[in-house]
């Protein structure tokens, strides 16, 4: 039996938690979402929130790679030739002057292959992680990631990344649907707006845990096994 102390209940629910069956996920850590003329800097937000969780994320990583953890890191973004961009994520992107597939500072705008959808350095996967690309806010639309962690036998989740309320959120109700348990680290995720943050931390609690528990870097890395 093994637990990490969370808000509302002790994760895993069932104290089975071992390398084994345990995976991170780090979601869209890219300079389009924290970086200096990426996506986020273009729409006018405040890059110190979406930076804040860098360097506890990184002190998790680097606690769950030395034991052996699964790691999986995420990035968003579309085909170069924008065949699965929805018209209507590009037509929203420009209202506020930041268009997906427009060039910008960092290339074409959340466009795969281009400077602003990679990975910032501070927090780039070593070579046997794997990396999921999503065309959405969900890691698990229109991606392998479900089959990747059925195939590896992994049953909880950690979740870290930008942004709490919007791509770390659909990720963590797409995988508790699944019947995957989650956690979410919440000093390792970051919103555009401290309220939407807030918000999206407390709604995870709301009845008994209604998508996971939440933790912190700290706490998580004292108890890890
Ligand atoms: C957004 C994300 N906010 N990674 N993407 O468009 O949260």
């Amino acid at each position: 039996m093994s637990v990490i102390e969370a808000d509302p209940y002790p994760w895993p629910y069932n104290g089975d938690l071992k390398p084994e069956n345990t995976a991170l996920i780090v979601i869209d850590m890219q300079t389009d979402f924290c970086g200096v003329g990426g996506y986020v800097d273009q729409m006018g937000y405040d890059l110190s929130l979406t930076r804040a969780p860098i360097e506890p994320i990184s002190n998790v990583l680097g606690a769950m790679r030395a034991k052996g953890y699964h790691i999986f890191h995420t990035r968003e973004g579309h085909r170069p030739d924008l065949a699965d961009l929805p018209a209507n994520k590009r037509w929203r992107s420009r209202q506020i002057g930041a268009g997906i597939g427009d060039p910008g500072p960092c290339g074409k705008i959340l466009v795969r292959g281009e400077p602003g959808w990679e990975i910032i350095d501070e927090l780039a996967p070593l070579p046997d992680e794997a990396i999921i690309d999503k065309p959405g806010k969900g890691s698990f639309c229109a991606t392998d990631l479900e089959l990747m962690l059925r195939v590896r036998g992994i049953e909880n989740i950690v979740l870290t990344g930008i942004t709490t309320d919007v791509c770390v959120h659909t990720t963590m109700r797409e995988a508790n649907d699944r019947g995957f348990e989650c956690l979410l680290l919440e000093d390792c995720c970051a919103a555009t707006d401290p309220g939407n943050h807030a918000a999206a931390v407390k709604m995870v609690k709301m009845q008994g845990g209604v998508f996971g528990t939440v933790s912190n870097s700290a706490t998580f890395i004292s108890q890890l096994p």
